[in-house]
């Protein structure tokens, strides 16, 4: 009510493109609600407004560039990429940690060093059992009678020779191992009257019962060792004690 009956020119306020100044004719053709008054003479214009919003930037200016400046800050780190392709194979590395082998050896050695004391116990106490001398061969018999083919066998399965006397001292030890007659290690059947031990070589002691070697009857190419410790020619293929020598 105030503003029309006191404002001398209209403004029409209903549609928003017209905020110009009409007249009350113009305005009654256009708005929907008008008031009409006496028109009037502009007053003095009004204060400057307020500072408008800042304008876009403009283009580049046409004078002389200044020095480029210096490089910036860098940037932040960009994000992880994704894994590269597999690489090629490497070579072969080095060989691996042998401590483990080698605790395993001194192991083995130590046990070694107990098996050969423990053996030579037992040897020792093999040779007093039998009451023969200490360093000398050994002497053993299983006390049976066989022809001399087998008595070879016998001692070589447990690698050892027929006993086979190199001078008097072990003549006299078979003898004591023995109590009987026994094969000798030494025969002629290589040629007849040139005995020679089993293990090869022509004999060096010998101990012959008086007149013999005789090759009695059909032959005979191997040795015994009497009770007496005399040695005789004696058939191969008769039986005899084995006995058996082992190196000192
Ligand atoms: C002697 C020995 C023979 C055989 C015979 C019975 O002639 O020389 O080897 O023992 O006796
Ligand atoms: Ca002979
Ligand atoms: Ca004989």
């Amino acid at each position: 009510m105030f503003l029309f009956s006191s404002l001398p020119v209209l403004l029409c306020v209903v549609t928003a493109s017209s905020s110009e100044t009409k007249t009350c004719e113009d305005a009654q053709k256009t708005c929907s609600v008008v008031a009409c008054g006496i028109p009037v003479t502009n007053g003095t214009p009004g204060r400057d407004g307020r500072d408008g919003p800042k304008g876009e930037k403009g283009e580049p200016g046409q004078g002389l560039r200044g020095l480029q400046g210096p490089p910036g800050k860098m940037g932040p780190p960009g994000k992880v990429g994704s894994p590269g392709p597999l690489g090629p194979k490497g070579s072969k590395g080095d060989r691996g940690d042998s401590s483990v082998a080698e605790a395993k050896l001194a192991n083995l050695e130590g046990q070694l060093r107990s098996l050969r004391s423990e053996l030579d116990h037992i040897k020792k106490l093999q040779v007093f059992s039998l009451g023969q001398n200490p360093g000398k061969k050994l002497y053993v018999t299983n006390g049976k009678k066989m022809p001399f083919s087998q008595v070879k066998a016998l001692c070589a399965g447990f690698q050892a020779t027929v006993a086979t006397p190199r001078n008097a001292e072990e003549n006299k030890a078979i003898q004591d191992v023995a109590q009987d007659s026994a094969f000798l290690g030494i025969t002629d059947e290589v040629t007849e009257g040139q005995f020679a031990y089993v293990t090869g070589g022509r004999i060096t002691y010998s101990n012959w019962k008086s007149n013999e070697p005789n090759d009695h009857g059909s032959g005979e190419d191997c040795v015994v060792l009497l009770s007496d410790g005399l040695w005789n020619d004696i058939s191969c293929s008769a039986s005899f004690l084995a006995v058996c020598e082992l190196p000192a």
